[in-house]
């Protein structure tokens, strides 16, 4: 388990992921740790606590979105590889081709072209090419980020897209005499795109918002609190962000916005206006189970995945944390390289790919400029602590000095 199996499947050139091969150049960073978590479907696997959350969302929305029959109009979507194209995550949304969001200390990159999906909305666009109007996508996305009881670099994502025609945003409305979706000498501003009329707008925001209230309603209760914010993406406008109430801090659970039209006018989908939202299973997950760390999903331990062997979704289930096991804490400060090319996500990868789960959290500790060599020193607190046993100070020892030695060849740092 350590970086050294990147570096062969690198000088092979090649990588097989999920049953096919890719080639590899001087984009790859995938790790070890992170092609283990390829395939895992946590989110549709029978009796798992994401697999629960995943579908008491899709009953929800095919509540609330039915045809005159009945039938639900919503298609999900929830077994597409996490593997896409740079085009496909960020080109077809329109991120800027300098966004941070794109960078090789953010994302999981395979080669130049192919990364592992950073989110859900990677699937967008091929989605509604095909003529879809209404869906729901929903699995593993991953990103470098930081280490601690609420972030992983795997997480599960539902993505949801509505297409609507005048006929249908206007549909509870008497006389629609004049109404229109477009308008052609329109400016941008804070409520809307330059090409949508206001009232087509605000009339999407105010489904979009009640679909999700609804939904934040269903979950924790109809007490839940709860506050919009105001967002930015680059494939939606306006954006916003919905934030519940939980533990005495207000937790960010989902983004949300109208879909930028060019996106649509791209698709061929020019009669339509739409709404899209993309929420994180693991945040609903900890809130609703009591589970208060992020790590426990990946758990295989029979003493976790026991207490969730329901068959309905719906039951109220308190996870009841099991023995819990000491944390044992070991500083490593190092001096970062010269010309400074060094980011905290890097080291943060590299350690969880040596520790692997034993890894609770990582802390930029303290930082020092050396007033003489103007040389900068980084200090971190490395938290260890095994889900399912008590680990030995040896064993302890052992990995956090393999980190250092790592670091010190893949990162140029000079331990201290
Ligand atoms: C997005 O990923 C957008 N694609 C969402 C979107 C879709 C906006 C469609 C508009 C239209 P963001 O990075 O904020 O946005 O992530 C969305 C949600 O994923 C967050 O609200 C949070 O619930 C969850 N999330 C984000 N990062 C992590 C993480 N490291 N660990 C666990 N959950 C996370
Ligand atoms: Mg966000």
């Amino acid at each position: 388990r350590t970086l050294s199996t990147v570096t062969q499947t690198e000088t092979s050139n090649d990588i097989i992921l999920l049953g096919h091969k890719y080639p590899t150049d001087k984009w790859t960073n995938i790790t070890q740790n992170i092609i283990c978590k390829l395939g895992k479907n946590l989110h549709i696997t029978p009796y798992h606590p994401l697999s629960h959350i995943r579908q008491r969302i899709v009953n929800y929305i095919y509540m609330q979105f039915y045809n005159r029959i009945g039938n639900p109009i919503f298609s999900v979507y929830d077994n597409l590889s996490p593997i896409v194209t740079v085009a496909q995550n960020f080109d077809s949304l329109l991120v800027p081709k300098d966004h941070p969001s794109r960078k090789k200390t953010d994302c999981y990159y395979i080669n130049q072209d192919t990364l592992l999906r950073a989110h859900m909305t990677a699937h967008q666009t091929e989605l509604i090419s095909m003529g879809l109007n209404n869906f729901l996508v929903i699995g593993d996305v991953y990103r470098k980020d930081e280490i601690d009881s609420m972030h992983y670099p795997v997480f599960h994502q539902v993505d949801a897209v509505r297409l609507c025609t005048i006929d249908e945003v206007f549909q509870n409305v008497n006389n629609t005499d004049g109404l229109r979706l477009f308008e052609h000498r329109g400016i941008e501003s804070n409520e809307k795109q330059a090409c949508h009329t206001l009232e087509s707008v605000k009339v999407m925001e105010h489904e979009l918002k009640n679909t999700l209230t609804g939904l934040a309603q269903t979950l924790f209760g109809s007490e839940v609190q709860y506050r919009w914010t105001e967002q930015y993406f680059p494939f939606t406008h306006p954006s916003w962000e919905l934030e519940v109430y939980y533990k005495d801090r207000w937790l960010e659970i989902l983004g949300c916005g109208i879909i930028r039209q060019e996106i649509l006018q791209r698709t061929g989908t020019e009669e339509r206006i739409g709404w899209a939202f993309g929420l994180g299973l693991e945040r609903l997950a900890m809130c609703l189970y009591d589970i208060t760390n992020i790590r426990l999903f990946w758990s295989k331990d029979t003493g976790f995945l026991n207490q969730f062997k329901v068959e309905d979704p719906n039951v109220t289930i308190k996870y009841k944390p099991i023995s819990i096991y000491p944390q044992c804490k070991n500083d490593i400060s190092f001096w970062l390289p010269e010309d400074r090319h060094y980011s905290s996500n890097d080291f943060y990868d590299l350690v969880r790919d040596i520790g692997g789960d034993r890894i609770e959290q990582v802390i930029l500790k303290d930082e020092f400029t050396d007033p003489k060599t103007k040389r900068l020193s980084h200090c971190y607190s490395i938290t260890y602590r095994d889900m399912e046993r008590t680990l030995t100070k040896r064993e302890v020892n052992n990995v956090h000095k393999q980190i250092g030695n790592i670091a010190a060849e893949k990162l140029h740092v000079k331990v201290r």
